[in-house]
């Protein structure tokens, strides 16, 4: 059996199925098309997979043009039927690993996965996990019910894990020259991953492990939001000791060994940083360890939105308002610089926050044109001299390229900025500026 899809693979006969067409399934899927392969998505969300079939991109990493000329060719289909599996020598399951609502890993997306795959599965399957997920789930999750419907891993299907790493918007790394780690459930498991991986990507990393694969990807994550909690405490101890926390970062970065740097914000956001570790520290609970350097990165870093409304409190307070009945401006409310996702963006807790205060709040985001928060439907204002001048306070989240910080500055009145967009000199009459 594994001598077979090694053969398929050698020939790129292989014909491989990717679950969930978003951030991590559609690139994926198009880079084994563009290796040669037939690759067929599978997604539950029917305008995702119609949309592939038009030849239309909703993923901005990847052109239309790309998709067409693969739909065309056709080296790659997608569907809603699982049943596709039945023609498929191998299956990629990206699907969502999102928190639920008391902040626990929500397993749904991979659950339901497995199901479906494991109910199409057939004689000699390569099923991965690439969802980033806490170690043990592959074994925990996938396997007993590959084994409950009879299957022998290793021998008449094979079972791997490989942590995604797509980083939406990066301009330079994408899947092909991002290394990819595998770990298999056994030493044919992650043979014949890795040969399926080699494929489409350059470099392969080979792992011992199912949990040593999903290990990886949350060490990768940790490390992040860790040392992005780290530089938000710096924040807050130079506020204390009255030193721009920008200026000794910048001196700290010229270090030329043994250092990275990080900035401080108005917080984390995205689909990645601020809920990967909680996935580590939930499995860890679940073994009677506290994971003290997540928990606490975590709360440092979901109060930094609290601490961007007292910086706008206090700054409004000089002038002799209070935030009730301010008009207040927020500048980007997208997760991080020149992208448009908003999923767990702080501007989003901060614009909450000031409306539960009682300012009127609006905001301009070239890359978010609106916006819907606890049920209302915000829209981007434009952008203009007088909308920052009537503004009693403007306050910068998202440093987008887009903007021109120093027309900004020289039309407000009070800029709080909590990424050190608004550098140098004071022009003349421009705005009073509090730093993060
Ligand atoms: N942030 C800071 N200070 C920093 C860096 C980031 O406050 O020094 C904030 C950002 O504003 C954002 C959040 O943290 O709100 C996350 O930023 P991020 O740069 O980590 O970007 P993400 O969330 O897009 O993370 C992705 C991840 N990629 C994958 O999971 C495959 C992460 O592993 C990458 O390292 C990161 O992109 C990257 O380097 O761009």
């Amino acid at each position: 059996m594994k001598q077979a899809l090694l053969d398929k693979i050698q020939r790129r006969q292989v014909r491989l199925a990717v679950v969930g067409l978003g951030y991590v399934g559609l690139p994926l899927a198009v880079e084994f098309a563009q290796a040669g392969l037939t690759v067929v998505g599978i997604d539950v969300d029917a305008s995702k997979t119609a949309a592939i079939m038009r030849g239309e991109s909703y993923i901005p990493d990847i052109a239309s043009a790309t998709v067409t000329a693969l739909v065309r060719a056709g080296r790659l289909s997608a569907t809603t039927e699982y049943a596709a599996l039945r023609d498929c020598d191998a299956v990629s399951i990206c699907v969502p690993t999102p928190l639920n609502k008391t902040r626990d890993p929500d397993m749904s997306y991979v659950i339901s996965a497995a199901t479906a795959v494991t109910a199409h599965a057939h004689t000699g399957l390569l099923i991965v996990l690439e969802s980033t997920t806490y170690p043990g789930t592959t074994e925990e999750v996938l396997l007993p019910r590959l084994q409950a419907a009879g299957w022998r891993i290793g021998q008449d299907v094979f079972l791997a894990f490989s942590p995604e790493r797509i980083d939406p918007g990066n301009q330079h790394y994408g899947v092909r020259n991002t290394p990819k780690v595998v770990g298999g459930a056994t030493p044919d498991c992650a043979e014949v991953a890795q040969a399926l991986y080699q494929v489409a990507v350059d470099v392969i990393v080979p792992v011992s492990s199912l949990r040593a694969a999903e290990m990886v990807k949350l060490l990768e994550n940790t490390f992040r939001a860790v040392n992005i909690g780290l530089v938000n405490e710096m924040a807050l101890m130079c506020a204390k000791l009255d030193v721009n926390v920008w200026e000794v970062i910048e001196a700290a970065g010229t270090k030329p060994y043994g250092y990275m740097k990080f900035t401080p914000g108005p917080g984390i956001g995205g689909h990645c940083i601020p809920i990967d570790p909680l996935y580590l520290s939930w499995k860890l609970k679940s073994l009677n360890y506290t994971a003290r350097f997540i928990e606490l990165a975590d709360a440092i870093n979901s109060r930094m939105p609290e601490h961007v409304v007292t910086l706008v409190a206090d700054a409004l307070n000089e002038a002799g308002r209070a935030i009730n009945g301010s008009r207040l401006l927020v500048l980007g409310v997208a997760y991080k610089r020149d992208i448009d996702d908003v999923r767990e963006s702080p501007g989003l807790d901060v614009l909450t926050e000031l409306l539960a205060r009682k300012a009127s709040v609006s905001y301009h985001d070239p890359h978010v044109p609106r916006l819907t928060l606890n049920g209302q439907v915000y829209t981007s204002q434009p952008l203009t001299a007088e909308a920052l001048a009537e503004a009693d306070g403007v306050i910068i989240i998202t440093d987008h390229s887009a903007f021109d910080w120093a027309w900004v500055r020289q039309h407000a009145r009070l800029l709080v900025d909590t990424r050190n967009a608004v550098r140098g000199a004071a022009p003349r009459g421009g705005a009073r500026v509090v730093r993060l």
